[in-house]
């Protein structure tokens, strides 16, 4: 092989050393073998030490020709591995910028709320005031001043829930089963005023007020959930009557509904905080619901007795009381079957009401 083939071949072999090198580490493992401290070209370099000045130049000058084409494909080399990681970098990288983002769905009030929030504004309107209050409540609040006997049903333990700590009178607190304790916190709240106002002679002032809130009863099916809501209403003062209770009660129907041709009906009842009772059923004239009579509340005027325990005197203080369901109205409102989907929480459910 003459001289120019044995530097040609081993260019050629440096080349497809290079070009099987798939890493950088690779890369400049094969590059030690050729142009390293005791690579091939380096022990050429090194064996013309013993030749004549003449054959120092001219096969220095070939192997000098050899050893640049070698670092030449080595550069070569360098940079196709290097663009190579660059783009598998970028693949791995890549965005799909065509993709949907993901969205933070707006959330909503839930359609109970949604429904307190239309009753608490329609009383507004007509100058109710909206009370607030505990939802654990002692034996006198949520049944004694209301006028139930001793020995009443609702008193039991099958009816409402009572905590483990008792009250002063040694009765446990109760998870309040109406909202009614409210309205004679709202009164006791307010007897200064009324004391006031009579000491300056002025006219007894109203109370008008709503209760809404949670309350709670053993009670559990379709219709009925041991959590549910309830918003009373109480309208006492020296001349209010049960013309006003039906004018305000039909007012508050028609608005609630957002229906002119809406009959109401006062169908004489009994509960032990009102007398004479009633319960209101309304109908609808047209739509899903029309001609069938539905209960939307129980009313009636004030019970003298607990006229007094709200610290008011029954013969200042006459006026009509009224209870209804929130949940029920919601069902009625938006055509919903069953309570429990209130209840269990289902996104899918709840979001049709944002
Ligand atoms: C005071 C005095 C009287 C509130 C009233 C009703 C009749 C009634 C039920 C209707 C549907 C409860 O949710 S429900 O089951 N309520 O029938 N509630 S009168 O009477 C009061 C309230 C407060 C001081």
């Amino acid at each position: 092989m003459t001289t120019t083939q044995e530097f040609e071949a081993i260019v050629a072999a440096a080349r497809t050393a290079f070009a099987s090198a798939s890493t950088p580490a690779d890369l400049e493992n094969a590059k030690a073998q050729y142009v390293g401290k005791s690579g091939r070209i380096t022990e050429l370099m090194k064996g013309l030490a013993t030749l004549s000045v003449e054959e120092k130049k001219s096969r220095g000058a070939a192997i000098n020709q050899a050893k640049q084409a070698i670092e030449a494909a080595l550069t070569e080399r360098r940079q196709a591995l290097a663009d190579a990681e660059l783009a598998a970098q970028l693949r791995a990288e890549a965005l799909d910028v065509s993709l949907p983002g993901r969205i933070r769905e707006p959330g909503g009030l839930h359609p109970v709320s949604l429904t307190l929030e239309r009753i608490e504004q329609i009383f507004a309107s007509m100058g109710f005031d909206v009370a607030d209050g505990p939802e654990i409540e002692s034996d006198w609040h949520s049944f004694t001043s209301l006028n139930n006997p001793p020995n009443h049903p609702a008193r039991s333990m099958q009816d409402t829930f009572y905590v483990d700590i008792d009250g002063d009178d040694g009765i446990p607190y109760n998870l309040r089963p109406h909202t009614s304790p409210m309205q004679v916190r709202y009164a006791h709240q307010h007897i200064k005023r009324y004391a006031d106002a009579v000491k300056r002679g002025e006219p007894m002032p109203e109370i008008r007020v709503i209760a809404p809130g949670r309350t709670y009863r053993v009670d559990s099916d379709a219709t009925h959930s041991p959590m549910f809501h309830q918003c009373e209403g109480l309208w006492l003062g020296e001349n209010v009557s049960f013309k006003d209770l039906k004018v305000v009660f039909t007012d508050f129907c028609r608005t609630f509904f957002e229906s002119d041709d809406l009959a109401l009906r006062f169908r004489p009842s009994f509960f032990p905080f009102t007398e004479p009772s009633a319960e209101i059923d309304i109908q609808f004239q047209s739509g899903p619901l029309a001609g069938r009579w539905l209960e939307v509340a129980g009313s009636g005027q004030v019970h003298p007795a607990v006229v007094r325990n709200m610290g008011l005197d029954p013969e200042k203080h006459i006026g009509f009381a009224f209870g209804m369901g929130p949940d029920r109205l919601t069902m009625l409102r938006y055509g919903v079957s069953d309570l429990r989907l209130f209840f269990d929480g289902d996104i899918r459910f709840l979001r049709q009401f944002r």
